[in-house]
């Protein structure tokens, strides 16, 4: 299992908090994601063999933010 803390630019509320966990939350391989709307990052624990940085930073993109 590996762990990274991950920047992520353009949350605002609470709102972009949630939408920022469900989008992590559906990528396969991911165990637990903290998304912390006040320092702008989400600490993601995932199998490195179903997943990787590149491909949840490219789904926090795709529901509309910064990674
Ligand atoms: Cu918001």
């Amino acid at each position: 299992m590996t762990q990274e803390t991950i920047k992520i630019e353009g949350m605002t509320c609470e709102h972009c908090q949630m939408n920022v966990t469900k989008a992590i939350s559906s990528v396969s391989g991911i165990s637990s994601v903290e998304v912390n709307l006040k320092d702008g990052q989400a600490t993601v624990d995932f199998d490195e063999g179903k997943t990787n940085t590149d491909a949840i930073k490219e789904t926090v993109v795709d529901a509309g933010y910064k990674a």
